[in-house]
């Protein structure tokens, strides 16, 4: 299990009490999607994704993205229990939608981008490492299922 120090953890909701969930979570899906561009394939049902512009604009990848980050949340609130709150999440991921698991990794690395830049100097490398550690430790939670 994943050990936090109460410093850790006052890092985490700190950074989580600034943001913005909504506009983070869909700007992260949006980078994903323009910079990964073979992470598209999951999300064909999503219509127009030609090009950065239609993605950023998509009200689905919006919507889906405010949604992924929402329940990235449920790792902000159980922070000593993350991998119970992603097991079913992680079944959902590898039985179902069939996401490997690479994009876990791939889609919290540009969460840490996202989140430097809406913060900007209250970003600062202390902060960074710790929230490092936790879009790993919810990477490693959504892939335990896999099989
Ligand atoms: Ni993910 C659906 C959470 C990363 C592809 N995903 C969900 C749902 C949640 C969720 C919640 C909705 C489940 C339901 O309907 O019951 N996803 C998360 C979290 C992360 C994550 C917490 C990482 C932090 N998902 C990813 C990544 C991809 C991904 C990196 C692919 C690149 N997810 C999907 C797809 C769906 C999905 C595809 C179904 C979308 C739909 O509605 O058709």
């Amino acid at each position: 299990m994943v050990h936090w120090t109460a410093k850790e953890k006052q890092l985490i909701t700190s950074v989580w009490g600034k943001i913005n969930v909504e506009q983070c979570g869909a700007e992260a899906l949006a980078r994903l999607l323009i910079v990964y561009p073979w992470t598209q394939r999951f999300f064909a049902s999503f219509g127009n994704l030609s090009g950065a512009a239609a993605i950023s604009g998509n009200p689905k990848v919006h919507a889906h993205g405010k949604k992924v980050l929402t329940s990235f949340g449920e790792a902000v609130k159980n922070l000593d229990n993350i991998k119970g709150t992603f097991a079913q999440l992680s079944e959902l991921h590898c039985d179902k939608l069939h996401v490997d698991p690479e994009n876990f990794r791939l889609l919290g690395n540009i969460l840490i981008i996202v989140l430097g830049a809406h913060l900007g100097k209250d970003f600062t490398p202390e902060t960074q490492a710790v929230w490092q550690k936790l879009v790993n430790a919810v990477a490693h939670a959504l892939a335990r299922k896999y099989h």
